[in-house]
């Protein structure tokens, strides 16, 4: 039978980011969703939350032979742990920014992936900066409880990556261009190159990511403005970009596949077929 792979999806009150409250390339962007049919019936139900879910999420599990089983926001902890019981694996996929709360931290840059709309406030940011409460709350008691409770492989992908940081007691960079640390911070956040390499991350020997690739060096994408900071307790990274940004981590426990990527393989893989093995390692770990 093929492993039955749970996949979260996106909760957000507004498909239409709030373009209308920014400058003047902000509006023509809005006009010109507002202007699409699909963008004026989403407009209309601004009020209702969808749980939305990309095809490429679902599309990455099914090709590499599992069964993607899309999870709704729930916060009720009976369910997650009845949903639990019955997967055989569970992805953690990308999305909005995790609050800072959940670390500990005040709301201090709140930029998200457009990048241009510092002029708004914490409620009208775009759907890429807005924080969702809700689903921050459940994605991190979900991952506690598949941690803590359960031996399931794990893969989490950007925010799913965070997710697992934050779950752990870790603290992520809320805006990189504006705290990192570091110098020659490499350009991570490049939306309209979703689906092409943008930096190098080199690998751990002898990590999980490192059977997985069999390279020490690959080419990855990068849309994330936020990364990792304070390593939460029991994880180790196992891959970072040139500039030290951490790009993986995973489990101090190594006979458990716990993944967390910073880039996207799941959109690289009609691009470049190398990315597919992150998936058949995290399925094969599931039929297990
Ligand atoms: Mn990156």
């Amino acid at each position: 039978m093929k492993p039955l792979i749970g996949v979260t999806s996106s909760y957000i009150y507004s498909y239409m980011p709030k373009l209308d409250k920014g400058g003047k390339n902000e509006q023509s962007q809005y006009e010109a969703l507002k202007s699409t049919y699909v963008g004026s019936c989403l407009f209309g139900l601004n009020d209702v939350p969808f749980n939305m879910s990309l095809s490429t999420d679902t599309q990455a599990i099914e090709q590499a032979g599992g069964i993607p089983i899309i999870i709704p926001q729930t916060e009720d902890e009976d369910s997650m742990r009845s949903i639990l019981s019955r997967l055989d694996g569970i992805m953690f996929v990308g999305g909005n920014d995790i609050h800072p709360e959940f670390y500990g931290e005040e709301v201090n840059y709140n930029k998200g992936l457009f990048g241009t709309l510092d002029n708004l406030n914490t409620e009208d940011a775009s759907v890429f900066a807005k924080t969702v409460i809700e689903r921050d709350r459940m994605e991190i008691a979900l991952m506690k409880l598949a941690l803590e409770k359960t031996n399931l492989p794990i893969l989490g992908i950007c925010r799913g990556s965070q997710i697992m940081n934050v779950a752990l007691g870790g603290s992520l960079y809320q805006d990189l261009e504006k705290c990192y640390e570091g110098e020659e911070l490499l350009g991570h956040v490049s939306l309209e190159k979703w689906a092409s390499h943008v930096h190098d991350i080199i690998i751990e020997d002898g990590s999980l990511v490192h059977k997985i690739f069999d390279e020490k060096q690959i080419n990855v994408n990068s849309i994330h403005h936020q990364a990792i900071r304070h390593l939460g307790d029991g994880l180790k990274v196992t891959a970072k970009a040139a500039d030290g940004i951490v790009e993986a981590i995973e489990y101090d426990d190594a006979s458990r596949f716990v993944l967390g990527v910073q880039w996207h393989p799941e959109m690289l893989l009609k691009s470049d077929e190398t990315h597919r093995k992150v998936f058949d390692a995290f399925i094969e770990a599931s039929k297990s």
